[in-house]
């Protein structure tokens, strides 16, 4: 029988840097129940982030955790779930790590299907760096290196990995924690990489996307008569915010195919099972790299 495990098993005795009413709290906890409901035992998860507010997320999690290099999240969990197939292995970071610095990974991981979660804390602006325009940024967006106004037109995340061959495209809200929860725990038992755009208000420096704007201006698939999330197309169509500019939330899309882990390990243990045959000649390898 599974364990019975609950959120505070997947605390840790940090308390967490972010300012008072910052999204990321509502991503957190959400995450913390996700694994508990899931039973999930802290020494089976590895948590990759990168840098940002929101990467800050991988050391409140009590679980194996790697807070890597701005924007390559991705290669680092990459490698992880490679050396170590048996962990569940989440990556989290936020819009500038996933979509800026991180964009090209992003795709790579997309297309390559590997079986891991990413948590990308969207709050539409840096938020560790004071509040500068990101790629998921509002037109007209005010900030201190933009006064005039942000004038590069925002990316559209979710349709650019539903477009590079994703697999599993969710959307969330940090202030609507069952529905994340529920969002996250099918993003983690997805057999493929699943992606998860959580929408996190940054209280400090976004003072446009706020959770009022937020409310305001998503809706749930679920509420749209008769929607296939394993249509493509229907996922498109809902993406496209060109009509009246609201945003869908939910399992946008969901498809199954081969992941990367499985097509490249096939039967074979993955490294952190592979018994070091030859001893020797594994230290002279080591030696090389000294
Ligand atoms: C290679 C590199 N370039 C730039 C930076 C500076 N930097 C740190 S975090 C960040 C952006 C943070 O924005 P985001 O990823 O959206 O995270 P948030 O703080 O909003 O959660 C930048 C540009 C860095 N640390 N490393
Ligand atoms: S600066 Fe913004 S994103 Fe960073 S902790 Fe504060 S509210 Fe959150
Ligand atoms: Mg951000």
């Amino acid at each position: 029988m599974a364990a019975v495990m609950s959120p505070k098993d997947f605390a840790t005795a940090t308390p967490a840097w972010w300012c008072p009413g910052c999204g990321d709290f509502g991503v957190l906890a959400a995450l913390k129940s996700a694994c508990a409901e899931l039973s999930l035992n802290p020494k089976d998860v590895a948590f990759v982030s990168g840098i940002g507010c929101s990467g800050k997320i991988s050391g409140y999690l009590h679980s194996y955790a790697y807070h890597g290099v701005h924007g390559r999240a991705l290669p680092a969990a990459t490698a992880v779930k490679l050396a170590n197939n048996s962990l569940t292995v989440i990556a989290a970071g936020g819009d500038g790590d996933g979509f800026a610095i991180g964009a090209g990974h992003f795709l790579h991981a997309v297309r390559r299907n590997i079986n891991i979660t990413y948590i990308v804390m969207d709050n539409q602006t840096y938020g560790l760096t004071k509040g500068q325009s990101s790629p998921t940024s509002d037109l007209g967006y005010v900030t201190g290196t933009s006064p005039g106004g942000n004038p590069d037109a925002p990316m559209n995340g979710m349709a650019v990995a539903l477009a590079a061959g994703g697999t599993f495209i969710a959307r969330g809200f940090s202030a609507q924690p069952k529905k994340l929860v529920d969002v996250i725990k099918a993003a983690i038992e997805h057999p493929g990489f699943a992606v998860v755009e959580v929408m996190s208000p940054c209280v400090t420096f976004n003072k446009h996307n706020t959770f009022a704007w937020f409310k305001e201006h998503m809706y749930d698939v679920s509420d749209i008569e008769g929607y296939d999330n394993t249509s493509r197309d229907q996922a498109f169509r809902a993406l496209d915010r060109s009509e009246d500019g609201r945003m869908p939330m939910g399992i946008l899309y969901r498809s199954q195919r081969a992941a990367f882990d499985d097509l490249v390990l096939g039967d074979k243990p993955p490294l952190a099972h592979a018994e070091v045959y030859d001893v020797a000649r594994f230290r002279d390898i080591q030696d090389n790299y000294r």
